[in-house]
């Protein structure tokens, strides 16, 4: 028998400052000493060793006995949660809504009635395909749910960051997300739609073009979820005291403006860093620089729906922001991470039906299938009934109801009366007057299943929406189209969806159909109601003209090398400060690099682990011997070569050239590159680097 048993009793060792133990087998033991607390069993029971079970003898079988090992596993194994069927991939943060001036004009809601009032609120952001464990930078529409802890209970808005969507009626909810998931019998791909289900589905869907327009567009692939929009999509309405109505759309707009990146960029930076979206966030809410978005009201009355083009009540249609101006109301401050992922972010429950009195829904179609779907899946996901008693969902404003009892009940009424009404005088009663009150519309019409007449124009908003584009984002939805595609492996469906885009805009169709490679073009798609080409560009649709007035918030990501100029790196430090950007330091070690003047630089990546993709803007603060060295290191061309293709301003020095050339970059190639050597130059870079990026050079190259 090998003598494992006979070893030397404990000894003590210390590991980075840590005193632990050694046990007779070699394992270190954590003990409790002064006033560290001793760890437990989940009943409370105080344990002496969670490094060993409980066996007979040293080498003998476990022991049935051991209650700490049983409890400590089975709570391992049921750790996990069903993942939401949509959104599994999301990320929150705590904050506070602040209304501007009194809405009760319109609304009674109690969250509008007081200038200044603060609401805490929670918002989760997410993709919508992929499962928990996806990257951030998918091709996908993104949540936006805001949670808003109202003093009339949680109003939650449960919006995206694209105001319109795929489908008019919630009863093809499950045909479009099943399409778009992982294929079922091979079970990939994974939080792409670039495959044959969805766009089978999404060309045999023409209600779904103006949507395609959108995800095809650099909306859905934000840079961070800080510089993104997000909108309640439906058609809602406000009610006042007299229970008068106004129709009302939720917009919230981003203070540091829109940002998206480019498809490359996005394909490398999932690579890089799937948890890019997720990590920005963080370190911006950890770094103070809390992000913030105007919550923006377009209100309108019947008149105004009877006299619009498109139904309001069609979620597949905008209210162009021209035509109708939003309103500011109101701004929303994300400035604390939860302490816990799984209680806060994970098991945060949205719901459309959770509306305070004074704001109701109106008839659309999707709004009305979701106010069922999601009390439903919550019950799924969190397993009881009493998903409102997890501290993420319980109201902050006092409940008194007569529910009870159920699986984990955390609350249960106090006293003998559990019912009402009852004539012990006990309990809440009803209120006619501060009570949720729905707009008395009146209705009548025959029990049907039928689309009406006024959801058939499917294509002339998407055209809009193409014309309000700049050239670079029309080229930016022509290629993801024509990436998708391409990924599609049968021929019809392909067809089919060039056969839609002819419907939308006749060169965007051209472009996509050669860039496929289609020998002739397909005739256009039947459409229900002849497109229209009348209706104006709408300039708030573009990304490109709704960027930043500043840098702020932005990041520029600085390769040096061993000999580099402290002086300048200080310099373009301070300057990125001011203007409330950050920088990052590449270097080809961790540990940093010796500057020229003797003085130490250290280094946030090494070279192969900052790609470019990372940062907003690049810089190269080399010395020429570091600069000929890093021409032999892929990681370092393709910083270059990569910031170069994304369009990004670069930061030079003139030793940097030799690297420049072999990332096949002249020094001089457009007014992209700048050099950081003159009196004035930094301010120049940062002056270029506001306008995030260099689109005429994308431009020249011809697609
Ligand atoms: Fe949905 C989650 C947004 C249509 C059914 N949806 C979910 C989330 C967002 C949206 C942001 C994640 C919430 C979170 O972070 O926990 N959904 C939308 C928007 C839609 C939309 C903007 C159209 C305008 N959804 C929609 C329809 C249905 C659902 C038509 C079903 C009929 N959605 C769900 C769901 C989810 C959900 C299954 C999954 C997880 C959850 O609810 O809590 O109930």
């Amino acid at each position: 028998m090998a003598k494992t048993t006979t070893q030397s009793s404990s000894t003590t060792a210390t590991i980075h400052d840590q005193k632990l133990v050694r046990g007779k087998g070699g394992e270190l033991h954590q003990i409790a000493e002064g006033d560290a607390p001793v760890l437990t069993t989940a009943q409370g029971g105080p344990v002496a060793d969670d490094q060993n079970t409980l066996k007979a003898g040293p080498r003998g079988p476990s022991l049935m006995e051991d209650f700490h090992f049983r409890e400590k596993i089975f709570h391992f194994d049921h750790e996990r949660i069903p993942e939401r069927v949509v959104h599994a991939r999301g990320y929150g943060a705590h904050g506070y809504f602040e209304t501007y001036e009194s809405l009760a004009k319109y609304t009674r809601a109690d969250i509008f009635q007081r200038a200044g009032e603060k609401t805490p609120a929670f918002v989760r952001f997410s993709t919508v395909a992929g499962s928990k464990g996806s990257s951030d930078l998918a091709r996908d529409v993104r949540g936006f749910a805001v949670k808003l802890y109202t003093k009339e209970g949680n109003w939650d808005i449960v919006g995206n960051n694209i105001p319109v969507f795929f489908i008019q009626d919630a009863i093809k909810f499950p045909d479009l997300i099943h399409s778009v998931k992982a294929e079922p019998d091979r079970g990939f791909p994974q939080a792409q739609s670039a495959h044959d289900n969805f766009w089978d589905f999404i060309s045999l869907t023409p209600e779904s073009m103006n949507m395609v327009m959108w995800v095809m567009s650099d909306r859905a692939i934000p840079r961070s979820l800080r510089f993104m929009e997000g909108f309640g999509v439906h058609t809602f309405r406000f009610l006042n005291e007299k229970d008068e109505s106004t129709f009302v759309k939720f917009h919230w707009k981003p203070k540091a403006g829109l940002q998206s990146v480019v498809w490359n960029e996005a394909v490398k930076i999932n690579g890089a860093d799937p948890d890019f979206h997720r990590r920005d966030l963080w370190d911006a809410i950890q770094a103070g620089d809390f992000p913030e978005w105007e919550l923006r009201v377009q209100l309108f009355d019947q008149a105004f729906a009877d006299g619009f083009d498109f139904d309001v009540l069609d979620p597949t249609k905008i209210i162009p922001e021209e035509l109708l101006k939003p309103i500011p109301v109101g701004r929303l401050v994300l400035d604390r991470m939860p302490d816990n992922f799984f209680a806060e972010t994970e098991q945060v429950a949205f719901m459309t039906q959770n509306v305070p009195p004074g704001v109701d829904f109106s008839n659309d179609p999707l709004l009305q299938g979701r106010n069922f779907s999601y009390l439903d899946t919550q019950i799924k996901r969190l397993g009881s009934t009493n998903f409102t008693h997890i501290p993420i969902n319980a109201p902050k404003c006092p409940m008194h109801h007569f529910q009870q009892d159920g699986h984990m009940a955390m609350r249960n009424p106090v006293g003998r009366v559990n019912y009402q009404p009852n004539s012990f005088g006990d309990g809440p009663r009803e209120s006619p007057r501060r009570g949720f009150r729905s707009f008395a519309e009146p209705l009548e019409g025959e029990k049907v299943r039928l689309r009406a007449e006024s959801f058939a124009d499917h294509y002339s908003q998407a055209r809009q929406f193409f014309d309000s584009q700049t050239a670079p984002e029309q080229k930016h939805i022509a290629m993801a189209l024509t990436f998708e595609l391409s990924k599609v492996e049968t021929p019809t469906i392909r067809e089919r969806m060039v056969s839609h885009l002819l419907n939308i805009d006749e060169g965007l169709a051209e472009m996509v159909a050669d860039k496929l490679g289609m020998k002739k073009l397909p005739k256009p798609a039947d459409a229900a109601v002849t497109p229209r080409t009348d209706l104006d560009p709408s300039p708030a649709l573009s990304i490109v003209r709704n960027g930043p007035e500043s840098f702020a918030g932005r990041k520029v990501g600085v390769l040096v090398s061993p000999g580099a100029d402290a002086a300048l790196l200080k310099k373009l430090q301070a300057a990125l400060e001011k203007e409330g950007a950050m920088m990052e330091i590449v270097a080809p070690k961790v540990g940093g690099v010796e500057a020229a003047d003797g003085s130490w630089i250290e280094a946030k990546h090494m070279i192969d682990g900052g790609p470019s993709v990372l940062f907003d803007a690049v810089a190269l603060i080399l010395s020429e011997e570091g600069a000929e060295h890093l021409t032999g290191e892929a990681a370092a061309r393709d910083f270059v070569a990569d910031a170069f293709a994304h369009c990004k301003f670069i930061g030079i020095t003139a030793a940097a050239a030799p690297l420049l050339r072999k990332a096949g970059v002249e020094p001089d190639a457009d007014e992209g590159l700048i050099d950081l050597g003159g009196q004035k130059a930094v301010e120049d870079f940062i002056a270029a680097c506001r306008k995030l990026r260099l689109w005429s050079r994308e431009m020249a190259v011809k697609l």
